[in-house]
């Protein structure tokens, strides 16, 4: 059985005993190695205790070892497993290594590594260290100057972060350049590029007259497929500028596409690299989605360029400081870029589907955990997502006004440093004035709160009372600390509850609080602070119906007894797009979890789906054509919850009668609204060229939808509208939107289309993931067999994070229904891929290995089985600490 991995905790935290000022990197690329020459001009941390050197390495070869000029002797270090400790240094000093490393053969795309078309790195986290020594800690920040050598045909582009300053050929047809990053910067945002790419570039302008370059280099032919991303570069810095004033600090910004990428992009300092997923596209490769994603994936890494890289994190336990926050700024860009409404919907979909199911399963931890085993297992929904509702929260409590003050401050006070996540919040208090103490129980407590709240009407007073009581239950985290000797304090949020309240006619009440001697506005931020609070409301004449969390102005679960009436009226009138969708999701979970009873006790009608949600959803879709109708929203309220996260609501899941309730509902509606589905198809037509942008993606979104339900019937002029739409789309939205209809359907037309799909595209590999992506996703009987054939395929390739996602993780993580089939065979092609993909990269197989998380909400059965895999894949000898931790946290 595989150790297990040592944890590392939050309150060991000592600042660094020596720190680096200057660093000079060489390093040169050969076939079958690098060698890399660093000197690091250093001195001891005058607030430090002292002690020995220790510089972090990990799969270095040591060449030679110099303090001030002199080669050490064998005596003055040691390796003390792979770290490199010197006892005695001076106060200042320069120290000189040589490494010999190995690109070809990592694997793991952590450190300096080989893709298709050249030489990339990865250091965030801790990749830095496996390209030379050092301190590689956040806390410890350097001038970088790097030179790198390479042979000039192979790889004529030589990057690294900064401003070029110098280049020349030498001999045997080599060339090396020199790049300088003025700005002192933490080791995880060094990044280099040897490789052969082509390039587009334009230019922007600051606010202050900076002319910025901006470039995106791609793989040769690709050029046509950069100019979403170049467009999104550019709005995102006038964006930054316009809100929060923040303006680009260097003459070149770069983004590099590489096809081998283990995460989305990385944000180091003028040099970002980029998984292709998220800076190729035209219209007839990437769906609205994916231009969208483009979108917001190249703004938050350029908003990192101010929080993350201006302003670091002190410590790896302090991620969400600059995740969280960076991940608010993108959404609130991309609420201002795209629809608000959808946008934010999408937004709570994501969490609902993701973070949720974290926080109730056996890897829970706060948005800044105490303790962790592998840093690299907490770029999670948890530091990401819900530390960016947690900015969010105080983005409402105290305003957006008092928030751009808070930036400010935060910048004035902090640029140029590493700091914590207590460091934001004190700059959001002074700037506020808002006492934000409790507050920061978001950071240290896990789990999702959940709100009860009840309503008191009292006609004769004509007041309104809403009881709030808060729940919040210690989670696996909790008691894991408990054991450690670290047990943690739990109490109440603090948190915002953004409220209306709509009358009989779905008109919206002035709101007069008790002690208010006037009513202010129609919608309130209410403060809960206490376990159990009341919030009552003056001079209401009729019991209204109570729109609560509006936006979802906190990450919790609410439980509020809405009858079906009083959610068909929130959702004809509410004026929150939230809150309309989020009654007909509730309206929605309410059904499903009738038929999934249904379905238990053997039933196999559809009585339990009522007339009123058929009629209420044909209102709906007529909505989207009226005077000032949003197809898009319309599109998201049409899609009801996925099985995921109805999983989330039952006590035993019980997947084959979630999936059979869920598609017994979708083909019921499609047979009642059979006409009106197909008069939107067909009214949503159009003939414009082909834009990602909001309106006319809009409608696409909602024709795409009309045509899914439409594909559920079980009739061949539906499955010929289907094959049709799949034969005359014009961009790859459509042409996607019918495949992943077509992959479920057991006819003739699936396999034309599928093998008509690959023939075209499989030499455009983001395209041949979509391939990969919509048969795993197929409902059809099979699946699990066609994924293992799949993986066989030509077309798949498990060294290639990309395509493990496609295939591997999208039927895990959202197939559900074969994923936790009751033969068990989902269970054991994850832990094969896993057992296989461990020893090459440990972070991907991880990820997958994270599928397993709910394993325990499941009948005895499929426990039993799960169970099974998982101390299989426990038992594997020399497990990474990646898999070992995840595996271990499942079985604890
Ligand atoms: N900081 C990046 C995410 C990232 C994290 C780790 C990586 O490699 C292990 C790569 C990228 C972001 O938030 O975009
Ligand atoms: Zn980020």
């Amino acid at each position: 059985m595989a150790d297990t991995p040592a944890t590392i905790y939050l309150k060991d935290y000592t600042p660094p005993n020596c720190l680096v000022d200057q660093v000079t990197l060489d390093i040169s690329i050969h076939a079958g190695f690098a060698r890399v020459a660093a000197r690091l001009a250093m001195r001891r941390n005058p607030v430090s205790a002292g002690g020995p050197l220790k510089l972090d390495g990990e799969d270095l070869q040591l060449e030679s070892l110099s303090l001030d000029g002199q080669p050490l002797t064998a005596s003055a270090w040691r390796l003390e497993g792979e770290t490199l400790v010197i006892d005695e240094v001076p106060d200042a000093f320069v120290l000189e290594t040589v490494v010999r490393i190995d690109p070809d053969q990592n694997t793991q795309l952590s450190g300096l590594y080989r893709s298709k078309d050249g030489y990339f790195t990865q250091c965030e986290a801790q990749g830095f260290r496996r390209i030379t020594y050092y301190p590689d800690r956040p806390d410890v920040m350097a001038k970088f100057v790097c030179t790198l050598h390479a042979d000039k045909a192979s790889f004529p582009v030589l990057l690294a972060n900064g401003n070029p300053v110098a280049q020349g050929d030498e001999d045997n047809g080599r060339h090396w350049a020199t790049w300088e990053d003025p700005f002192a910067k933490p080791a995880y945002l060094f990044a280099c590029v040897a490789a052969k790419l082509d390039m587009v570039e334009d230019y922007y302008v600051t606010t202050s007259g900076r002319r910025v370059r901006c470039a995106v280099y791609v793989e040769p032919g690709k050029l046509d497929q950069c100019d979403h991303a170049m467009a999104a570069i550019k709005k995102s810095m006038k964006w930054d500028e316009d809100v929060f004033g923040l303006e680009m600090d260097l003459d070149h910004y770069m983004i590099v596409a590489v096809g081998d990428f283990n995460m989305g992009a990385m944000e180091n300092k003028g040099l970002n690299i980029f998984n292709t997923k998220y800076v190729l596209a035209r219209p007839d490769t990437a769906t609205d989605t994916d231009y969208q994603n483009i979108d917001r994936v190249v703004a938050h890494e350029y908003f990192h360029n101010w929080t993350g890289n201006r302003v670091t994190c002190r410590d790896w336990f302090q991620l969400s400081l600059k995740e969280g926050l960076t991940v608010f700024r993108d959404q609130q860009f991309g609420m201002d870029m795209h629809s608000a409404g959808v946008t934010r919907i999408q937004e709570v979909r994501g969490l609902r589907a993701a973070q949720f199911p974290e926080d109730a399963g056996p890897m829970a931890h706060p948005i800044r955990p105490a303790s962790y085993a592998e840093i690299n297992n907490f770029y999670t929904a948890t530091v990401y997502e819900k530390g960016a509702e947690v900015i969010r929260m105080i983005h409402t409590l105290i305003g957006k006004q008092a928030f751009r003050r808070g930036m400010d401050l935060y910048f004035q006070r902090h640029d140029g440093q590493a700091v914590t996540c207590e460091d934001f919040i004190s700059a959001m208090q002074d700037a506020s004035g808002k006492d934000l103490a409790q507050f920061q129980r978001w950071y240290n407590q896990a789990g999702t709160p959940k709100l009860v709240v009840r309503s008191q009407f009292d006609a004769a007073a004509r007041r309104y009372t809403l009881e709030v009581t808060q729940q919040f239950p210690a989670t696996p985290y909790e008691e894991r600390m408990t054991k450690d000797g670290l047990p943690q304090a739990r109490g109440p949020y603090h948190l915002p509850i953004v409220i209306g309240l709509l009358d009989g006619e779905g008109r919206e009440l002035p709101l007069r609080l008790e002690g208010e001697t006037s009513p202010v506005g129609t919608q309130r931020v209410l403060e809960l602070r206490e376990a159990q609070q009341r919030f009552v409301f003056e001079d209401v004449a009729t019991e209204p119906v109570p729109s609560l969390l509006r936006g979802f102005s906190a990450p919790v679960l609410l439980d509020y007894p809405y009858s079906t009436a009083q959610l068909t009226h929130l959702m004809a009138y509410d004026t929150d797009a939230v809150n309309r969708w989020e009654a007909g999701q509730r309206l929605a979970t309410g059904i499903l979890l009738e038929g999934v009873a249904a379905i238990q006790a053997g039933k196999t009608t559809n009585d339990w789906i009522p007339q009123d949600y058929i009629t209420a959803l044909a209102r709906l879709l007529g909505s989207a054509f009226v005077e000032g109708g949003d197809p898009a929203l319309v599109a998201e309220a049409l899609n009801p919850p996925s099985e995921n996260v109805l999983a989330e609501q039952m006590e035993v899941v019980d997947p084959d009668a979630i999936h059979g309730a869920r598609m017994t509902l979708l083909r019921t509606l499609a047979r009642e609204l059979r006409e009106a589905f197909l008069a939107a198809y067909l009214e949503l037509a159009s003939d414009e060229p082909y834009s990602p942008e909001g309106e006319q993606a809009g409608r696409r979104a909602l024709r795409n939808a009309c045509l899914s339900y439409l594909a559920q019937l079980d009739e061949a002029g539906a499955q010929a509208l289907v094959v049709g739409h799949f034969e005359q789309a014009g961009n790859m939205t459509d042409t996607f939107a019918a495949l992943a209809s077509l992959a479920s359907l057991d006819i003739p037309a699936r396999h034309v289309a599928l093998d008509s799909f690959y023939s075209k595209w499989r030499d455009e590999a983001l395209v041949v993931d979509k391939w990969l992506q919509v048969q795993a996703l197929s409902r059809l009987p099979g699946t699990t067999a066609d994924v293992r054939a799949l993986m066989t395929h030509p077309a798949f390739d498990i060294r290639n994070p990309n395509k493990v996602y496609a295939l591997v993780r999208a039927f895990c993580a959202a197939n559900p229904k074969h994923f936790h089939g009751a033969d068990g065979e989902g269970y054991r092609l994850a832990a094969d891929v896993i057992l296989q993909l461990d020893p090459m990269n440990p972070q991907v197989a991880s990820r997958i290995a994270r599928c397993f998380d709910r394993w325990r909400k499941f009948d005895p059965a499929r426990q039993a089985l799960a169970r099974q895999q998982l101390e299989r894949i426990r038992a594997a000898s020399s497990l990474s600490a990646d898999v070992a931790e995840v595996v271990g946290k499942a079985l604890e």
